[in-house]
């Protein structure tokens, strides 16, 4: 999160980085920029970099990022990585799995209690105080459902967690800035206004996809209030960045419960609750749910997320879906580009939505009884488009819809082995690229020239988002 305001500071550090690049730099010291780079991207949540032009553009953040861990070990604050930075680096951390990208607030703060209290001082403008109360409620149960802690509400005498809703300087140095910016903030487990969570009264808090949505933005400041810092997994609840996920179907990242468990241990209840996880591009088992191409970029589709691809400069990006269509549900199924239309279509179970780039087209979703297929068809794997036609990929069949004519043609579904010589059970997820057919099946993908009709290529899915 860089806002303005850093800005003047990391051109500061700028003239500083003159001097740390040779040593992060030479070869003789790879073993030790790799520590570096690994260490800080796990615990410090220096950006994950794979080029190595982006590592040297990166250098000023890694000194930065060193000072800050030098400073918490009490070492030297040099910016370098000396013998003694990286003997630290290389010590196996102490109460901190190997896995996981969650943090645990410096000195590790936590309540000697499980019984927590909470009251809520004032309530803002735009909500309802009854929807206050319920979502306040929903945003400590998502923490109580998967550790020992419980949290009661009480409307009298001083709470362990108090919860309260202010504007500008209020009191405790941290003023809040107005809409927008910082949302709110929370102390760490402690005495006096330690675990309190104060929420900026200017903002415009909701129940909906709109900014912000309170339940969302509690559940994250309760964390703090429990010992969380913040987490460098993009799924996770503790990520420094707000991003909107539907409330109503809100499951606690798995990066989130290893977090509060790290602290207070397992749930009392007996079946050992998880959440979901964040995709890991280079992953060697990492499938995809639908692939399509979208003026010129292409999109890879994962549970709630997506990512994205620029065709010249290779970069990979992901993102949330709910980022960028609100509205559409997560776990598309498949997708395919109208290319004549300018139009791309996303399936999910028996639904379709259309969209013109970022936009949701009115009268969506529709049923994909609409193409024709009988209704024995419930959910389709993949599809594609190509020459006016549009090619549906369901179990180890395809069928055949013309976009012209509007019908699905006759012959049809029709053996995927026999026309693609692909012969798997079925296909996760197809796009059109440069006279092939991309097939993408488990973590393996085929193409398919459309020139000579064969397979001329096979070879990992994950290639697709620059892993090796
Ligand atoms: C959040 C915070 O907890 C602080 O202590 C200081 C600054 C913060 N920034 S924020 O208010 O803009 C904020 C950022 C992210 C608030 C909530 C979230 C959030 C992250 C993931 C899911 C939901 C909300
Ligand atoms: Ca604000
Ligand atoms: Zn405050
Ligand atoms: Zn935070």
């Amino acid at each position: 999160m860089l806002s303005p305001k850093t800005l003047p500071l990391l051109l500061l550090l700028h003239t500083q980085l003159c001097h740390a690049l040779p040593i992060l730099t030479k070869p003789s010291k790879e073993r030790s920029r790799d520590t570096v780079q690994n260490y800080l991207e796990k615990f410090y949540q220096l950006p994950k970099t794979q080029e190595q032009i982006e590592r040297k553009k990166n250098a000023n953040v890694i000194v930065e990022k060193l000072k800050e861990m030098q400073q918490f070990f009490g070492l030297k604050v040099t910016g370098k990585p000396d013998a003694e930075t990286l003997a630290i680096m290389e010590k196996p951390r102490c109460g901190v799995p190997d896995v996981g990208d969650f943090m645990l607030t410096p000195g590790e703060p936590k309540w000697q209690h499980t019984d927590l209290t909470y009251r809520i001082r004032n309530y803002p403008s735009y909500v309802e105080k009854a929807d206050v109360e319920t979502y306040i409620q929903k945003a400590f149960q998502i923490w109580s459902d998967v550790s020992p802690l419980n949290f009661t509400k009480i409307s009298e005498g001083e709470a362990d967690i108090e919860i309260g809703f202010f504007q500008r300087e209020h009191g405790d140095n941290s003023p809040f800035d107005g809409p927008n910016g910082i949302l709110a903030h929370a102390f760490q487990p402690g005495p006096g206004i330690g675990g309190d969570a104060h929420f900026d009264a200017e903002e415009t808090w909701t129940t909906s996809s709109e900014n912000y949505n309170l339940f969302l933005v509690a559940a994250h400041e309760f964390g703090h209030s429990l010992g969380l810092s913040h987490s460098s997994d993009p799924g996770a609840l503790m990520y420094p960045t707000y991003a909107f996920s539907d409330p109503s179907t809100y499951l606690l990242p798995q990066d989130d419960i290893n977090g509060i468990q790290t602290i207070y241990g397992p749930s009392d209840n007996p079946i050992k609750p998880t959440g979901p996880s964040t995709p890991r591009a280079c992953d060697p088992r990492l499938t995809f749910d639908a692939i399509t191409t979208l003026r010129g970029e292409i999109f890879f589709f994962k549970d709630r997320y997506f990512w994205r691809r620029h065709p010249q400069l290779r970069s990979v990006e992901m993102n949330f879906v709910s980022l960028f269509w609100p509205g559409l549900p997560n776990e598309i199924q498949a997708a395919y580009e109208d290319f004549d239309e300018d139009l791309v279509f996303l399936f999910k179970g028996n639904q379709y939505w259309a969209l013109n780039g970022y936009d949701i087209q009115p009268g969506y979703p529709k049923d994909i009884s609409n193409y024709g297929f009988p209704s024995s068809i419930q959910a389709i794997d993949a599809a594609v488009f190509y020459r006016r036609k549009t090619y549906f990929f369901i179990n180890n069949q395809f069928w055949r819809y013309d976009n012209e004519k509007k019908s699905m043609e006759p012959g049809y579904p029709k053996s995927i082995a026999n026309t693609f010589q692909i012969t798997e059970s079925r296909i996760d997820a197809v796009f059109y690229q440069d006279s092939f057919f991309l097939f993408f099946c488990g973590p393996r993908y085929y193409a398919f020239s459309l020139n000579s009709n064969r397979v001329t290529r096979l070879d990992r899915s994950n290639k697709w988002l620059n892993c090796r």
